[in-house]
């Protein structure tokens, strides 16, 4: 009896503060009916976490980190106060197999996304932002999302739980009429920005998307509230039809800007893989022609960039700057004329695999950390799992950042190496059309290390092979070249491995058979 009576005092006192704790949160809960009880299980002094993602921004487009052109300084400041992964690569070439997988900690194959337009997110993992809002966490998002189809005039499907509790969509600035939020925000208000468009060939900075989607962000860091966030900003530039206001391009002296990365070779060697799906072909164009078009592309980024500093302003005023974690990253890149390509689509030049990556958390982080370690953006989950002392799981790929960021581990190597794929077929949405036109289709692995990258096009009788330390633009094929068949040789059993190990094998096994 007496054991009985102490276990019942010992149970009070153990279970009256939980009790409290989880009216508290009751109070919170129905204060905002929308929102659905947290439990907090993250970490007592998990951070805010803002991840600002733009959309086709290549790596080599900031200020501090040697770009003397853009005109970046709030992201210069990140890169000061921060940590800076000058070779972080994207698990895919364009959006959807990049988005899902740097939101799941995963390759793209393993969750089961790995083309554009897909008809739905197939829920083959968890997004990181379900997972930080089970444990307590109220995410939100503005800009695109894009982990199915965002066709115009069809608001692309949600998953069954991506954890956004705020969403504001706006897949780009221009399509999906009355499903793009973006648009009917201005349109309430009198404003047609698709006018403005047509009249201008640009939107004006006041209602550009860029600034609707930061303002959007803004709203949801003033707001209060007793637990963390989390913010994805997910802005549309740099991206085509690289049209910024007029007086950000303005800024920019044309006739002494660089030329892309191009050599008169690139016309014949990468025309090779015209049957490869992408964007556009090799093509000769003319100095004025790639200077303006990079004057545009980082006129976008200039753009964005202010409404960085914007969000540092809000953070501070709100008295949120030391608890909050910023990441900025971007999708992947844009050829932008580099060996004669635009945009984007099966390659994996370091144009359009390579993209920044900067961790902004001085509480916690080194400040003004210059890594050049292999890094890929399946390492952003871990870390963040990590950050906020939630549990990883088997079927993660990537791999922490975290002892990188705090100093703990020497920032010169991370792993030792990178993989990106695409498995496109642009015909499966005109299947009447097969009999009639050849198929567009890329089927595509990178396998890249510090000195080698190798790229293979399934199904194509010829691949890609560039030694880096020796080439770093990549003008020069060695696939053919006798005097690397064996670094080829061991470059494809080291991809193939690569790729079976990230085949989703299914369910966890519970008995011997
Ligand atoms: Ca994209």
């Amino acid at each position: 009896m007496k054991t009985e009576i102490r276990c019942l005092i010992y149970l009070a006192i153990f279970l009256y503060p939980s009790l409290l704790i989880a009216q508290k949160k009751k109070v919170n809960v129905d204060s905002k009916q929308h929102w659905n009880a947290p439990f907090i299980k993250v970490k007592g002094n998990a951070p805010n976490i803002l991840w600002i993602c733009t959309d086709q921004q290549k790596w080599n487009t900031i200020g501090e980190l040697g770009n003397a052109y853009v005109k970046t300084p709030n992201l210069d400041r990140l890169v000061r106060e921060g940590v800076s992964f000058t070779h972080a690569f994207s698990q895919a070439p364009v959006c959807t197999p990049s988005r899902a997988s740097f939101l799941t900690g995963m390759y793209p194959s393993t969750v089961h996304a790995t083309r554009n337009g897909a008809g739905e997110w197939p829920e083959a993992a968890n997004l990181i932002t379900k997972i930080l809002k089970d444990a307590g966490y109220e995410c939100g998002l503005s800009g695109k999302f894009h982990l199915s189809s965002a066709m115009a005039n069809r608001p692309e499907r949600r998953p069954k739980d991506d954890g956004y509790q705020v969403f504001h969509y706006s897949h780009s600035p221009y399509q999906g009429g009355s499903t793009n939020d973006y648009i009917s925000y201005w349109r309430a208000k009198g404003v047609d920005v698709l006018k403005l468009k047509k009249e201008l060939g640009y939107v004006p900075t006041e209602y550009h998307q860029t600034a609707w989607c930061t303002d959007r962000a803004i709203d949801f860091i003033k707001e209060k509230r007793e637990w963390p966030w989390m913010f994805s900003l997910n802005i549309y530039d740099p991206h085509g039809p690289l049209d910024p206001p007029s007086e950000y391009l303005e800024r920019y002296d044309i006739d002494a800007l660089p030329e892309p990365i191009f050599s008169e070779t690139d016309i014949e060697e990468k025309s090779v893989f015209n049957n490869v799906s992408f964007q556009s072909q090799p093509t000769k164009y003319t100095d004025r022609e790639n200077k303006l078009r990079l004057a545009k592309y980082w006129a976008q980024i200039d753009l964005i960039d202010e409404h960085i500093g914007r969000l540092l302003v809000a953070l501070e005023e709100t008295g949120q700057l030391d608890n909050t974690l910023i990441i900025f990253s971007s999708d992947h890149g844009d050829m932008t004329g580099d060996h004669g390509l635009i945009n984007k689509g099966c390659r994996f030049y370091e144009s359009l695999v390579r993209v920044p990556l900067i961790f902004w958390y001085p509480a916690m982080f080194k400040k003004n950390l210059r890594s050049d370690a292999l890094v890929e953006l399946i390492d952003i989950v871990p870390s963040l799992l990590e950050i906020t002392g939630l549990p990883t799981h088997r079927r993660l790929q990537g791999k922490s950042l975290v002892p990188i960021l705090t100093g703990a581990k020497t920032p010169d190597f991370h792993k030792s190496f990178v993989r990106s794929e695409l498995y496109n077929d642009e015909n499966m949405a005109r299947s009447d059309l097969y009999e009639e036109e050849p198929r567009k289709i890329g089927y595509g692995t990178m396998y890249r290390t510090e000195d080698y990258k190798l790229v293979i096009y399934h199904g194509h009788e010829k691949g890609e092979l560039f030694d880096l330390r020796n080439d770093p633009n990549e003008f020069t094929n060695l696939w053919d070249v006798p005097a690397f068949q064996s670094i080829k040789t061991e470059l494809l059993r080291k991809s193939y491995d690569a790729t079976v190990y990230s085949i989703d094998t299914g369910p966890d096994i519970l008995g011997r058979y």
